[in-house]
C-alpha cells in the first residue's frame, strides 16, 4: 500500500514546506560530516570512532533524505484546475525510506553512545548487542506498521488495527531499548570527568526526547480529526526534520565536545585551541626541543 502522503492535495506552500525541509535536512547532514571528519584527529584514539560514527550516519542519512527529496520533486505536479499539487500518474512518494535510515543510524548512534561512556571489550559487546538488536526489531515493526497508514486514516477500505498492532510492539521494544541505555548511561557515565560527565547527562536527556518525538509521529496518522488534514503532513515532516537534525548531528556534536573535553583533561595535547590539538604534533616537551633545533 502507497504511504499515506500520497492521498492528498497540498496547497503549493505545504509542499514547498516540506520540499525546503528535505533539502536543508540533507545540506545540514553534508555539512556536519566535514565537522565530524575534521574533529576526528581532536580526541583520543580511544573516542575517534565517536567521530566516525557520526560521519557514517551522515553518509546514510544524506542518502536517505536526498532520496526523499528527489522523490517528492518527481511525485507531485501543479495543477491548475484545483490549484493545488497533485500527485502525478504513476508517481509516488514513499516514507519509508526513513525507516531505512534509522535502521543504520539507531543502531551507530547507539553504539557511539556506549563508545563514549568509556565501555570496551566484552562489557562492551554484551550491552551492545541487546541495544542494537532492540534498536533493529522497534524499527522494523514500526516499519511495517506504517504500511497501514492509509487504512487507518480511513483512505482506503481495509483494516487499520495492524498499524495499531505494530506500533505497540514497537513502543514496547523502546522502552526496553530505554532502560537498558539508561543502564549504560548509569553505569559508564563515572568514566567520565565531571565537566564532560555533566554534558553527556545532558545528551542523554537529548536523546530521550528526541527519540519519543519519532514514536509520536507515527501515531499522527491514526488520530482522528487530524489524520486528513495535509497540514499535519508538514506537522509531521516539520517533527521528523528537528528529531533528525538533533538525535544526529546535535547529538553527535555534543558527543564529540565530551570526548574532546575528556581528552583534554587525560593529556594536555588535545587541550581546546593548541595547534597540538589540530595537527596532532608530538607533547610539549619534545615539541619545544624540536623549535630549537
Ligand atoms: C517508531 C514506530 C512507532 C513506535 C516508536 C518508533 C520509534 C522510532 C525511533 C526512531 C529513532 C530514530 C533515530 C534516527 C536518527 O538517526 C519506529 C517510529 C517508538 C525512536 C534516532
Amino acid at each position: 500500500m502507497i504511504n499515506y502522503e500520497n492521498f492528498f492535495a497540498f496547497d503549493y506552500w505545504q509542499y514547498e514546506v516540506i520540499r525546503h525541509l528535505f533539502s536543508f535536512t540533507a545540506a545540514v547532514f553534508a555539512a556536519s560530516l566535514v565537522y565530524f571528519a575534521m574533529s576526528a584527529r581532536s580526541v583520543l584514539p580511544r573516542y575517534r570512532n565517536t567521530a566516525y560514527i557520526s560521519a557514517v550516519v551522515m553518509v546514510s542519512a544524506f542518502l536517505e533524505i536526498g532520496a526523499l527529496w528527489v522523490m517528492w520533486n518527481g511525485a507531485f505536479a501543479y495543477d491548475a484546475a484545483t490549484g493545488t499539487m497533485l500527485l502525478q500518474d504513476g508517481r509516488v512518494f514513499a516514507n519509508g525510506y526513513r525507516y531505512a535510515n534509522w535502521l543504520i543510524d539507531v543502531p551507530m548512534l547507539l553504539t557511539q553512545f556506549l563508545v563514549v561512556l568509556g565501555f570496551a571489550g566484552a562489557v562492551f559487546w554484551s550491552r551492545w548487542r541487546k541495544l542494537t538488536i532492540a534498536g533493529a526489531l522497534m524499527i522494523i515493526t514500526g516499519y511495517i506498521g506504517q504500511y497501514y497508514e492509509p487504512q487507518v486514516a480511513g483512505f482506503v477500505e481495509g483494516d487499520g488495527n495492524p498499524f495499531w498492532i505494530w506500533g505497540i510492539i514497537s513502543w514496547l521494544i523502546f522502552f526496553y531499548l530505554l532502560w537498558e541505555a539508561n543502564k549504560a548511561f548509569k553505569d559508564g557515565r563515572m568514566s567520565l570527568a565531571e565537566g564532560p560527565r555533566a554534558l553527556m547527562g545532558f545528551a542523554w536527556k537529548l536523546l530521550i526526547v528526541t527519540w519519543f518525538i519519532y514514536g509520536f509521529a507515527y501515531l499522527i496518522p491514526g488520530i482522528p480529526g487530524i489524520n486528513q488534514s495535509a497540514d499535519f503532513v508538514v506537522v509531521r515532516q516539520v517533527i521528523y526534520t528537528v528529531a533528525d537534525v538533533v538525535s544526529k548531528t546535535v547529538f553527535g556534536i555534543l558527543l564529540a565536545r565530551v570526548a574532546m573535553q575528556q581528552s583534554a583533561i587525560e593529556d594536555p595535547r588535545y587541550a581546546q585551541g593548541t595547534p597540538e590539538q589540530a595537527l596532532d604534533l608530538p607533547r610539549t616537551a619534545d615539541a619545544v626541543v624540536v623549535e630549537k633545533v
